[in-house]
């Protein structure tokens, strides 16, 4: 993953980038001479007009139509460019190409979907292809809390609400892995909201659109399923793999491990607590742990999901 940053800017990588960059810069530099002349100014005036001695009085000043006239149209003619400047980048920035390709992306405690016009469904990674506007239809899930997705070197930022939609579009300039991240902190899982968008060639993106569809869900090994609907339901964003703890317990040696609940009781983390857990996360809540898991899974999934992700977490030994 290239993360190549230009003076204090992350590479810019799409059609617009390079725009908002520039007019960053202008503002920047603009600032910055502005501060020097008017830094060395108060030094120079502070030195030449102190007062020297005790008969020094302060001469009456009224006022001077050439400066003030100055200095209140210069600053206005700058101003003015930057809204000029900002305002045109701001409408193409707003403005997707009429025949952009559609991902609709849905944000959730703690995680991603990305869904394609053909139906394919990722999580956590976007593949897209190259130079081709790509349209984002946003929201974040019903009763959710707000997301905001941002790609820094697409110079893209945008909130995702429940039950409203948001718009972003981006053409990115060339195949690469681009970060995102959520930028709008939203909750103990929130620094695991992260993902790669996957610029590809078109070809490369034909392949690997044929090769997404071709996929028969029903056909891959429980385990396997388990896997690909740990990263697609989000489990990843409170769940880890190798053994360290996020929002919950990890999933790495957990079957048959001796599990301690609030209320005082065990149990041992046979198949059937497995699947209890996922079904109904609040009857029992782990020791040291929040009791914050969606409730969700078991109406989204059906039985032979449930068995994929108890599979998969079995094989995590
Ligand atoms: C918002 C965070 C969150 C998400 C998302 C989440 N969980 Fe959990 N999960 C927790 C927390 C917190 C606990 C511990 C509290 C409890 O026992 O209810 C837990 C407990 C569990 C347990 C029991 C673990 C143990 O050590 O006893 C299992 C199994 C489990 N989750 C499976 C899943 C699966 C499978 C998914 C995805 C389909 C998932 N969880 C998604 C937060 C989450
Ligand atoms: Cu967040």
């Amino acid at each position: 993953m290239e993360y190549v940053t230009n003076f204090f800017l992350p590479s810019a990588e799409s059609t617009y980038a390079a725009n908002v960059d520039a007019l960053f810069h202008f503002i920047n530099i603009v600032s910055l001479i502005l501060l020097v002349g008017i830094t060395i100014a108060i030094v120079y005036f502070s030195i030449k007009y102190r007062r020297k001695s005790q008969e020094d009085t302060t001469p009456l000043i009224t006022h001077n139509t050439t400066l003030e006239v100055t200095w209140t149209v210069i600053p206005l003619i700058l101003i003015l460019i930057v809204f000029g400047w900002g305002f045109n980048d701001y409408v193409e920035m707003r403005t997707p190409p009429a025949d952009s390709y559609e991902v609709y992306v849905e944000s959730f405690s703690f995680g991603w979907n990305f869904e394609h016009p053909n139906g394919i469904v990722e999580s956590n990674n976007l593949t897209v292809p190259v130079a081709t506007p790509v349209r984002l239809i946003m929201r974040s899930r019903d009763g959710d809390v707000l997301h905001s997705f941002f790609v820094p070197q697409f110079r893209l930022k945008q909130d995702l609400m429940p039950n409203r939609y948001t718009y972003a579009w981006f053409e990115a300039i060339r195949p690469g892995e681009f970060v995102y991240f959520c930028t709008e902190y939203c909750g103990g899982g929130h620094s695991m909201m992260n993902g790669i968008v996957h610029v590809m060639d078109q070809d490369e993106f034909d392949a690997w659109t044929e090769d997404e569809l071709g996929r028969d869900l029903d056909a891959l090994p429980l385990a396997e399923l388990g896997q690909l609907l740990y990263t697609r339901e989000g489990c990843q964003g409170c769940h880890s793999t190798d053994g360290s703890s996020r929002v919950g317990p990890t999933f790495a040696g957990l079957y048959m491990a001796e599990r301690e609940f609030t209320d005082g009781s065990t149990r041992i983390a046979d198949e059937d607590y497995l699947i209890e857990s996922i079904v109904n996360p609040r009857d029992l809540v782990n020791v040291g742990y929040p009791n914050n898991m969606p409730t969700f899974y078991g109406e989204t999934l059906s039985e032979r999901e449930l068995m994929g992700l108890v599979e998969f977490i079995k094989e995590l030994q």
